[in-house]
């Protein structure tokens, strides 16, 4: 399952909900005979709206991954999280109006939960394919982080679930301009600046396919 979010705060859209919109309902991984099913939704960016959500979907089939995709805006490439934190502190409000000033999710447990997946493999899995693509310890403190951790909780105390991952995307143009800063000789070629966001957005759709071939591998292996 791969989810995206609406747009919030200041910004009027989300490459994550595009994400979630465009992806295929299977593909083939190529020189492999796996194939991949997926099941998308698009979230509320609301901290009960979204795990309510999830968690539905989750019910509803056996699933081998969770991929959460959401907007870092400010960032410069594709965030592969490694953490998730057990605390609410949204420097703004919700989708729902919803803000906390650093209380727990779930008063007594872990302070932070952790993926299992291997992300420098992975990384440089997906360096080695152009995609501009980092870890990163923080996924922040908002409702990204919120669900990073109920979805990791989740697969701990269900044992459902292989893997749980994070992804954190920048706004379109912001890695386009990574991509031309990087002298990408594709890039450089696309003259327009809507053109060269509009590669960046289908960039992110592709890397956000290669990891869930990456993690159907792993669960298949
Ligand atoms: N990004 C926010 C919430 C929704 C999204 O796409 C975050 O990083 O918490």
């Amino acid at each position: 399952m791969i989810t995206g979010f609406d747009a919030f705060g200041k910004h009027s859209t989300n490459p994550s909900q595009r994400i979630a919109e465009q992806l295929p309902e299977e593909f083939k991984i190529p020189r492999s005979n796996l194939s991949v099913e997926i099941d998308t939704l698009v979230l509320p960016t609301c901290c009960k709206q979204s795990w309510r959500l999830i968690s539905k979907q989750l019910a509803k089939s056996d699933y081998s991954s969770l991929i959460l995709v959401g907007l870092a805006g400010g960032r410069k490439r594709i965030s592969l999280e490694r953490f998730a934190l057990n605390i609410r502190d949204y420097g703004i409000k919700d989708n729902s109006g919803h803000q906390y000033d650093g209380t727990e999710i779930y008063a007594g447990e872990p302070d932070a939960l952790k993926t299992d997946l291997p992300l420098v493999e992975m990384r440089n899995a997906l360096r080695k394919k152009n995609f501009p693509t980092e870890v990163s310890n923080f996924a922040g403190s908002f409702i990204c982080n919120e669900v990073y951790y109920q979805g990791l909780r989740y697969k701990e105390k269900t044992g459902a679930l292989n893997s749980v991952l994070f992804v954190h995307v920048p706004h379109a143009k912001d890695l386009a301009q990574t991509l031309v800063d990087a002298e990408n000789k594709d890039f450089l070629r696309i003259k327009s600046p809507a053109a060269r966001s509009a590669a960046a957005q289908r960039m992110m759709l592709d890397c956000v396919q290669e990891i869930a071939a990456y993690c159907s591998k792993l669960s298949s292996s």
